[in-house]
């Protein structure tokens, strides 16, 4: 007989064993190598860039691992609050840089790439494909907020959902913008690990019913049509510098085998395959929506399904380590981001009346006391509402537990306001407007213990104009969290070289505690010093320049003005505001009045949604200026534009550490918040904009005098609709406006086409919906004070300074800080490392 051998599992509670997941160059080395031959099948001399991306990426999850299982052990032995935020996207980018950084062994990374013929990090960090699993900047921040969470070693899981098919990729063909499929996960996906044994079972359709339960009560319970299973997918989020690793968990659906066997068993076989089919479609593809959005049956199962499965997951962790149900909100605090998870108010309740038997009551208290609910949005297009045909078609016992939410909701108005018909009628989670609807905002304000806006100015208008008689029943469930970016990513990682000069003038704590920044203003008046903040920010414009010349073919001059408008085309964000600006420039230069005029570069970025006209009439018309203006002689050296085809995360780490200029040009009262302009402002951009979303508190932080101010305010707005505005009125005060408006007409910026713009004209000069023409005169005013303050460039550069020093504020960091503190009530989970963490 043999004798046992001496092997040994991991020591308990050692989660850092150095000989299998070192942080030295050498380990790093020797992981590449064990995952290049075992997991990726492949002998050093031939792997290609693809191969080493990987290995070096299972190296870092090896790494990673470590922390997240000492992570899962400290909070089932040490159970406490965890924060679950719910979010339709999740717009991660690229993970490799970013885990690098976190452990801290980007150049330990190189090092070992260096072994394998790799000369520098960023050849390898080029090969990997981003998941766009969200539409834009709703999808960004819930990424920002997890990195922030791990950071503050607050235990936290995102729930999602894993799309086969994120936001397309945008080409630009005669330029229009043309959408093919994204396929992230084509050469193989190296930072998720299924979990098929944690999966979650979610029904659609079907009827409800009654029955007597075995004590003898009256229940209801829903008899699902058909079903579907998510398997969990997990993504390792890691903090800065910490040991604490949090997690993504994306659902991806998958047909029921118990009902494929049945299909078998009758015979079915067709039908089977189908149930297979439809079922697999659930997490196919992401809605590519931005802002309007019309009633489509498979995005409602798509909420329903990850948001069930979800909430399942929280309970079964419950179950899992002897936690009674009842305490589930002193566990689990679950944040809603945007009514896109909002069925969990009913799917709660649902879960926990119907599966584990408890009385009304006592599942609207826990229900009531674990979630949260955050806008993003004022537009009354975007704010979600379901037919209600639909909404009871798909799911019955949902619908019924609404109505119940909703009648014990209309009884306590009708006790507040008597005989106020109007105020029930405005509030009734079901619209009966017309044809009848499900309001999502509705049901999400009435089930959180909070509801908040994303910036002040959009906080005030949710109480004000959106939610009023809400906020005036319950005041203290109404707040604001302003949103935040992370700065590893946003400074840290995209920006090497301004990271390099701060952390040797300031050191590295800005990097965790962002206000630190504040400690650049004792440099504000050292000439040197700002000679080499202009230098920093001139050697990143020339990468961008290099960029630019490679993926568009224009040549643009690094030292010119990089005036940068990249987010969504959207009409209310008014890229074509910045357009006509262009036209008025190009003309001053056509006519010899550009005296003073600064040299421009004009760049543009964004995806439109494939089903909104009027967005890509606009890339089409970008491209259009384009074209004419960089084939003219007479701008050469003066003004060029660009439009840099599908923008995403990987690309905006590249534009936004090389920008001068950040257009923050929205209406106002329309853009919730924006994150984009603080990643602008930290990186030293100023900003030209409207006093809209954060724009207002970067302006208060920067100071008005660094920052260029436009536009009409929100009161101002308002007021000219009342009054019936005419934007004719304005456009005849304005010569170069109507010069611009007839060479547009005229064909001049399409090939003497005078039809294609034609439907942009009508509706600028027809109702302009969105203020473009009662905004213009002021932002060429704007414009102009940009160029002057160009001119003196010690001046400048002092600008730019003072708003990198002061916009520490916008760091997500300090967001979270304050859901934790005002919302959550959640604090740091100390994970103890017995071994050393580096
Ligand atoms: C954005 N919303 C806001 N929605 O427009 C922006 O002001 C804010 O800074 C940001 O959220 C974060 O708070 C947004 O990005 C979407 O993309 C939705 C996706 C689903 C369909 C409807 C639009």
């Amino acid at each position: 007989s043999s004798q046992p051998l001496d092997l040994r599992l991991p020591t308990p509670g050692c989660y850092n064993d150095p000989e299998r997941a070192g942080l030295d160059a050498k380990s790093v080395f020797d992981g590449m190598t064990e995952h290049l031959f075992f997991t990726l099948g492949k002998l050093a001399p031939t792997a290609s860039r693809h191969d080493l991306y990987m290995a070096l990426s299972y190296a870092v999850r090896d790494r990673l691992m470590m922390r997240y299982l000492a992570t899962t052990e400290a909070m089932r032995a040490h159970p406490q609050k965890s924060v679950a935020y719910l979010s339709a996207e999740f717009l991660i980018g690229p993970q490799l840089n970013n885990n690098l950084l976190n452990l801290g062994i980007q150049q330990e990374a190189e090092a070992a790439l260096r072994n394998f013929g790799i000369e520098s990090l960023q050849q390898i960090l080029d090969v990997e494909e981003e998941p766009g699993l969200g539409n834009g900047g709703l999808g960004r921040l819930a990424a920002c907020y997890m990195e922030s969470l791990a950071s503050l070693k607050i235990p936290a899981t995102g729930y999602g959902i894993r799309y086969e098919f994120g936001i397309f990729d945008q080409l630009i063909r005669d330029g229009w913008q043309v959408e093919i499929t994204d396929k992230w996960l084509k050469g193989g996906w190296p930072w998720e690990l299924p979990q098929p044994d944690e999966a979650c079972f979610v029904g659609f359709g079907g009827r409800t019913e009654s029955y007597i339960d075995d004590k003898g009560s009256y229940r209801s319970r829903w008899i699902p049509a058909e079903h579907a299973i998510g398997i969990p997918h997990d993504v390792p989020v890691l903090g800065y510098r910490v040991n604490i690793c949090d997690r993504l968990r994306l659902w991806r659906a998958d047909a029921t085998e118990s009902f494929d066997f049945y299909a078998f068993n009758i015979g079915d076989y067709y039908g089977a395959v189908e149930e297979k089919v439809g079922s697999e479609t659930l997490s196919k593809v992401l809605y590519p929506n931005d802002g309007t959005d019309e009633g489509r049956r498979l995005r409602l199962k798509q909420q329903h399904f990850f948001v069930s499965c979800s909430l399942q997951d929280m309970l079964r962790s419950l179950d899992n380590r002897g936690l009674p149900v009842e305490d589930f909100p002193k566990y689990w605090t679950v944040q809603l981001n945007d009514t896109h998870p909002a069925i969990a108010v009913a799917e709660l309740m649902r879960l926990l009346i119907d599966d584990r038997h408890m009385d009304w009551d006592k599942a609207w208290d826990i229900t009531s006391r674990s979630v949260a609910y955050t806008n993003h949005t004022l537009l009354p297009e975007a704010l979600e509402k379901w037919d209600l045909n639909l909404f009871s078609s798909l799911l019955p016992r949902h619908l019924e537990l609404i109505y119940e939410i909703n009648r014990r909701f209309l009884q306590q108005l009708r006790l507040r306001y008597p005989g106020n018909d109007a105020i029930q009628r405005k509030l009734s989670i079901i619209d009966e407007d017309g044809s009848k609807a499900v309001r999502m905002a509705h049901l999400a304000t009435i089930g959180a213990h909070h509801v908040n806006g994303v910036a002040a100015l959009h906080s005030d208008l949710v109480k004000t104009d959106l939610l009023p008689e809400f906020a005036e029943l319950w005041p203290e469930k109404f707040t604001n969290v302003t949103n935040g970016v992370t700065p590893r990513r946003w400074v840290a990682l995209a920006n090497p070289e301004l990271s390099t000069l701060l952390n040797e003038h300031i050191g590295e704590d800005w990097i965790s505690n962002m206000e630190n920044l504040r400690k650049l203003e004792e440099r504000q008046n050292d000439q040197g010093f700002l000679e080499h903040w202009g230098n920093t920010k001139l050697s990143v414009k020339r990468k961008l320049a290099s960029y630019i010349h490679r993926n568009t073919g224009v040549l643009v001059d690094p030292s010119t003005l990089f005036d940068v408008q990249v987010k969504r085309i959207h009409e209310y964000k008014r890229q074509h505001l910045n357009v006509l600006q262009v036209i008025t420039q190009y003309l001053r230069i056509k006519n010899g009045q550009a005296d003073g005029m600064a040299p421009r570069t004009v760049i543009f970025g964004g995806k439109a949604a494939p089903g909104y006209y009027m967005a890509k009439l606009i890339i089409r018309f970008i491209n259009g200026i384009a074209e004419t203006v960089n084939a003219d002689p007479d701008m050469d050296g003066r003004l060029r534009v660009v439009f840099l085809p599908d923008y995403n995360v990987k690309l905006g780490e590249q534009v936004y550490p090389a920008s001068d200029l950040s257009e923050q040009i929205s209406t106002a009262g329309k853009e919730a918040s924006g994150t984009g302009n603080m990643k602008f402002a930290m990186n030293g951009a100023l900003t030209i904009g409207t006093l809209d979303g954060a724009n207002v508190e970067i302006r208060e932080l920067v100071g008005a005098e660094n920052f260029f101010l436009f536009g009409k305010t929100v009161e101002e707005i308002n007021d000219l609709k009342r009054s019936g505005y005419n934007p004719g009125a304005f456009i005849n005060a304005m010569p170069e406006l109507q010069e611009a408006l007839r060479l547009i007409e005229m064909g001049h910026f399409s090939n003497g086409d005078s039809e294609l713009f034609r439907p942009l004209l009508d509706n600028l000069t027809g109702h302009d919906p969105f203020f473009v023409m009662a905004d213009f005169a002021d932002y060429l005013r704007a414009q102009e004070a940009v160029s002057l303050a160009w001119t003196d460039r010690m001046h400048w550069n002092r600008m730019s300074l003072l708003n990198t020093a002061r916009t520490g504020f916008f760091s997500s960091d300090r967001s979270i800080g304050e859901y934790c503190e005002n919302i959550w009530n959640v604090g740091p989970l100390n994970v103890d490392i017995t071994c050393d963490v580096r």
